[in-house]
């Protein structure tokens, strides 16, 4: 049998010698689940836009499980009201008319002095008397929650909609209980409701005006004195969950649930802010008017700001115009698109290779164009957002291997025995910097008889001789079936590509959605990728500078006591918490460096990192001294936070 617990927290601080109510929430819930419960409500406690509390009350209780009654939330609907004053006529109109209340009107009058209390007022419907024992304080509805919570784990953002559901269908099956009226007292909540068994949860979306603190809660009372303990005994006692609670259907809470999502966020130091670039790609940035030393660009090779592509493009625009005009199947292919694929294949030593939008595209568009529901696709853990949504899309069965463990792999396919698939992994990893084990990778996707494709978004430039990718740089004769890569990485353009052989590509012309179903990349754009391939023909050195340039800044990390090691121009900083490594980046960013914090959801909660990206047009020693300032924040930083104060 399940263990369940009630918990309860209350924040509060002291105003002028007065404690002041910050935040307060209950919850029931597995035994297994207090401590992350406990973290998630000590977070919201803390975090609060009402202020910091200095005072927080955390209490935990047993409950007898067989005493917890479940209740079916009462059904949802929702009026929209213009004016408060159209509301409470709705309200009103619902008590009489539906409810058969004859002193509607009064009642509903009632509720602004029902406010501002930790409870509720309860009004006998008939004399209007009020009836709760304490009327400074009224009585509070408690031991209740959504059994969803109780089996799914902590949210810590307050949701007044799922509190309210689930109190009111506590309240609407309290004995001697008619139904309940509530306003908020939040002023910017503006939607209350009036719930009964009868009526269900009827929500009225203005009840007040915006900003104003009025709000009260009255129990539609109808019994005598003994019915009335027994009420109150229910409310305050009584171990509820509350069934199939559904999600808040009503305008104005959809905004409102994004508004808690980006406050959640900002709290737990997962909230992204854009950054403005005022200059053009190269080896120092200009942010906010001042000058950075640019550590998070993919701009590898530094062909994004060379003289010669921004030649090609506006060469491109001038033979050819601006757009493309159509889907690659219709108007969109021009002579440039059709060359660059036979430059990419030439490049990659393909048969033949197709161009997509953009690396992302391309992953989403070849997977699914690949793979179906009978099909079972093998995904290294830490690959790419783009390959998992390729996944997704494609609706096979996904197995997921540990991170470029090739023996995993080989378990997991002897376990599965799959008969028709794909085999898929990053080449190089956006977050790690590490090479896929192409030999051993492509070894057991022929053995079973599956696809075998990486993606070479960090590694096309980068790796191997010439930057011509894996393959070349584990010196294979026969590569994966598909190779992926972007053109706006090291290539300093835009848009993504896929290499392998004609059938491949044939197939993913006729199949491919998200190659049939958009415009193509502008003539243009395929102009300065050919531009770019033609330079690092000229200059095959270009990626030996890169991979020098890696080597300088590496070692004087280690140099200075930090672990790392990249087989890549991407060199992970390990950081462990996502608040640190946010104030490690504006740090840095303080002393001229721009790199970027990496976080939750990119990488897993508790493995934060920065992480920096080499460019070949880096001095050596603008690396060194980064390395060297990098080094010297991060053991600050943790003189700061991770030793006891000695004063
Ligand atoms: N038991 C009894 N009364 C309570 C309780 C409780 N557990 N919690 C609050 N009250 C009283 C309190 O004294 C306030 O004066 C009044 O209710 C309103 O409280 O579908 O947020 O916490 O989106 O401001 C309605 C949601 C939200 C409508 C209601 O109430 C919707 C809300 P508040
Ligand atoms: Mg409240």
């Amino acid at each position: 049998m399940k263990r369940f617990f009630s918990v309860k927290m209350r924040a509060s601080r002291t105003v002028d010698g007065e404690p002041q109510h910050i935040s307060g929430a209950e919850k029931i819930i597995q035994e297994e689940d207090t401590f992350r419960f406990a973290t998630a409500l000590l977070d919201r406690a803390l975090h609060h836009a009402k202020g910091r509390p200095d005072f927080v009350n955390l209490k935990f209780e047993r409950l007898d499980a067989t005493r917890i009654l479940r209740l079916p939330a009462l059904p949802v609907r929702t009026l929209a009201a213009d004016s408060p004053a159209e509301g409470l006529a709705k309200m009103t109109e619902i008590l009489r008319d539906q409810m058969g209340i004859s002193n509607a009107e009064r009642i509903v009058a009632m509720l602004p002095q029902c406010g501002n209390m930790r409870g509720a007022a309860i009004v006998d419907v008939d004399s209007l008397a009020r009836l709760e024992p304490d009327q400074r304080r009224g009585v509070r509805v408690t031991y209740m929650d959504d059994e969803e919570s109780a089996e799914k784990g902590p949210s810590n953002a307050k949701n007044h909609f799922l509190e309210a559901i689930v109190l009111g269908t506590k309240v609407a099956y309290a004995p001697h209980l008619l139904g309940e009226l509530c306003i908020s007292d939040d002023p910017d909540y503006v939607t209350g409701y009036i719930a009964s068994r009868g009526i269900g949860y009827c929500r009225i979306t203005c009840l007040k005006d915006k900003g104003s603190p009025v709000g009260g809660r009255i129990f539609l009372f109808r019994g005598n004195a003994g019915d009335l303990r027994e009420t109150i005994a229910f409310l305050e006692k009584q171990p509820v969950l509350v069934i199939g609670v559904p999600g808040a259907p009503s305008p104005s809470d959809r905004w409102r649930r994004l508004q808690e999502e980006l406050e959640r966020m900002e709290a737990n130091g997962l909230r992204r802010q854009l950054l403005v670039q005022e200059e053009a790609a190269g080896p120092v940035a200009c942010v906010e008017g001042r000058k950075l030393l640019m550590l998070t660009s993919n701009n590898y090779l530094g062909l994004a700001g060379d003289a010669r592509l921004a030649e090609a493009a506006r060469g491109a625009v001038g033979n050819w115009g601006t757009g493309s005009t159509g889907s690659r199947l219709l108007s969109g292919t021009q002579r440039e698109h059709v060359a660059l694929e036979a430059e990419l294949a030439q490049f990659k030593g393909t048969e033949d290779a197709i161009l997509f939008n953009s690396g992302y595209v391309a992953n989403v568009a070849v997977i699914s164009a690949l793979c179906g529901r009978e099909d079972i696709i093998f995904s290294d853990e830490l690959n790419h957002a783009s390959i998992i949504d390729g996944c997704r899309l494609a609706r096979s069965r996904v197995v997921i291997y540990r991170h470029n463990d090739m023996g995993d792999l080989e378990r997991n396919l002897r376990e599965v025995r799959p008969n028709r698939g794909l085999v898929v992994s990053d080449a190089v990893f956006s977050m790690d910097g590490d090479m896929v084990d192409l030999p051993r990778l492509l070894a057991l996707s022929r053995q079973y008889g599956l696809f075998s494709m990486i993606d070479e978004a960090h590694a096309t430039g980068v790796v191997g001789p010439g930057g011509r990718g894996t393959a070349a740089r584990f010196g294979l004769a026969e590569g994966p079936d598909i190779t992926l890569g972007t053109l706006s990485k090291a290539l300093g353009g835009e848009g993504g590509f896929v290499c392998g052989r004609r059938l491949l590509c044939d197939y993913l012309r006729n199949r491919a959605r998200g190659f049939i179903f958009t415009t193509s990349m502008a003539p243009a754009a395929a102009a300065v990728a050919r531009a770019a391939l033609r330079v690092l023909r000229k200059s095959p050195e270009l990626p030996q500078r890169l991979a020098a340039n890696v080597q300088v800044f590496v070692e004087t990390l280690r140099a200075h006591g930090i672990a790392t090691a990249t087989q890549s121009a991407i060199v992970p900083i390990p950081v462990g918490d996502e608040r640190r490594a946010v104030r490690l980046a504006a740090k840095l960013r303080e002393r001229g460096i721009l790199l970027s914090a990496i976080r939750y959801p990119t990488v897993a909660l508790g493995q934060a990192r920065l992480r920096a990206s080499i460019m070949a047009t880096h001095s050596p020693k603008e690396l060194r001294w980064a390395a060297q300032i990098i080094a010297e924040e991060l053991c600050l930083d943790m003189a700061r936070h991770d030793l006891p104060s000695l004063s």
